[in-house]
């Protein structure tokens, strides 16, 4: 198995852990707590690097489009300040992970963390060239998020065994990590992930 060091340009992107999509939330994906513990790992190897760990989280109004009363396909979920909106406890986050907050305007959805906010530009002014994905959900917005990675640029690492998707129909997980394959993305087992061999000297 070949290693893929991280090196300067390398950023860590964990979308949306947060307790509404965690079973048992208002749009829990199942099977969604299994990756926490596969995202606390990337978040260790890419903080002892000093790399950027960006966490994005989904922060709706309690009147967002995407909601059913307002005619969306979801539940209220995620709503700013709720405790559904959380960052699960048990993600190991850093004091310094760079916080992304999308869709937080009521006429607007953003599947992806780069859907109206800064944080192309973020990355860019921190010199980071590749970003490795994971978190929930596979089919919805790390699809996004990784596709727009790529349009934005970024060599893009995706972790299938750190994501879940909520798989509305059968088969949606499966298909997204294909069309992320295909505009791009570069499939990684945690394992496969290591640290600089300067690092490690
Ligand atoms: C998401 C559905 C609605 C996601 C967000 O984080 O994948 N899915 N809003
Ligand atoms: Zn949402």
């Amino acid at each position: 198995m070949s290693t893929i060091h991280l090196d300067a340009g390398d950023a860590l992107l964990v979308i949306d852990m947060q307790y509404d999509f965690l079973p048992g939330g208002a749009l829990g994906v199942t099977g969604g707590h299994e990756v926490i513990a596969p995202i606390n790992h990337l978040i260790e190897l890419f903080a002892a690097e000093g790399l950027p760990i960006v966490a994005s989280r989904d922060w709706h109004p309690q009147d967002h489009c995407s909601f059913g009363a307002q005619g969306g396909p979801w539940p209220p979920h995620c709503i700013a300040g709720s405790p559904g909106a959380g960052f699960a406890a048990e993600l190991a986050l850093p004091d310094d992970a760079i916080v992304v907050s999308k869709a937080d305007t009521a006429a607007v959805d953003a599947y992806s963390a780069f859907g109206g906010t800064d944080l192309a530009a973020r990355l860019r002014a921190r010199g980071v060239e590749r970003v490795t994905v994971c978190g929930l959900a596979t089919d919805y917005c790390v699809l996004q998020t990784a596709s727009d990675a790529l349009e934005e640029g970024f060599d893009t690492l995706i972790v299938p065994e750190a994501m879940r998707a909520v798989d509305v129909a059968p088969g949606d997980g499966a298909r997204a990590l294909d069309r992320m394959v295909a505009r791009g993305a570069v499939p990684v087992r945690l394992g496969e992930l290591g640290m600089t061999a300067l690092s490690v000297a």
